[in-house]
């Protein structure tokens, strides 16, 4: 009876097999967390949502930028890109019932007799965790309600950039989902900065790494994160947990087990 969270597998089906088998995981004893960016840029985005689906009782997951990305897609507010694979999940006689399970998913998951909080992209440093679930409930209600087409079609842009309590509509929703699906590079008051993807030490002149700052308000907190294949798994900060090594882009895949925070990894195939 272990708990193991997983990197982002962006549609790397063959490599979640690999990883699987390597920590002998069992979905009738063992739970399996997923960072997000379950799907998508990897070669096999309908067979990893389907065999996830068919474990479903014993996996949590977040959703990541990528999830939410074909989400839009299949609710018709956004259009295919040219290095999206989602064409045969799309195409799925079964694509209803895996888009129906995916949408269910959260933007944080906490457990609390483990210790462990898991994001895709980060936790904005003004935020507790507290405040960051409460944030996170509001995105997740407004995707299982009827206006989760109105959410997609107004999801995309890089404004707001700072959170205030204030904000209202369409604009906080969308600014608390950048935060926990796009986030590398804020400044400590919570500032986003959308454009840099490369690693720590490039960040653009004024901001920092999200998790960087001390006075951070989750800093007692263990966090585990995806999204930030730059970072190589490293943050170089306590209880961090950074899990994206890159798989898609020929990297490898890793699981940490949370009961003893071993890690296991596979190579992956570019
Ligand atoms: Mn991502």
């Amino acid at each position: 009876m272990a708990t193991y969270a997983i990197g982002d597998v962006q549609g790397c089906f063959e490599s979640l097999q690999c990883l699987l088998e390597k920590i002998a995981f069992n979905p009738d004893l063992d739970t399996l967390w997923l960072v997000g960016d379950l799907i998508n840029r990897g070669p096999d985005s309908l067979a990893t949502l389907r065999y996830l689906y068919s474990i479903r009782h014993s996996v949590e997951f977040v959703l990541g930028n990528h999830d939410l990305h074909f989400l839009a897609v299949a609710f018709g507010t956004r259009k295919l890109g040219d290095n999206d694979t989602l064409n045969a999940l799309l195409t799925a006689p079964d694509r209803q019932e895996l888009i129906d399970w995916l949408i269910q998913g959260k933007l944080i998951h906490t457990n609390e007799s483990l210790g462990f909080t898991m994001v895709h992209a980060g936790i904005p440093p003004i935020w507790s965790l507290h405040q960051a679930q409460a944030h996170a409930r509001e995105v997740e209600a407004v995707l299982q309600s009827r206006y989760a087409r109105d959410f997609f079609a107004n999801m995309y842009s890089n404004q707001p950039n700072k959170w205030k309590n204030k904000l209202i509509g369409v604009e906080r929703l969308r600014l608390i989902t950048n935060y926990f699906t796009r986030m590398r590079f804020c400044t400590e008051d919570g500032m986003l900065e959308l454009e840099t993807k490369e690693s720590s030490g490039s960040a653009p002149l004024g901001f920092s790494p999200w998790f960087s700052f001390p006075q951070r308000k989750t800093f007692n907190d263990k966090i585990i994160f995806g999204h930030w294949a730059a970072l190589e798994g490293k943050t170089n900060t306590p209880n961090i947990y950074a899990l994206d090594t890159g798989c898609v882009w020929g990297g490898s895949l890793t699981a940490l087990r949370l009961e003893d925070e071993q890690l296991f990894s596979c190579f992956c195939e570019a």
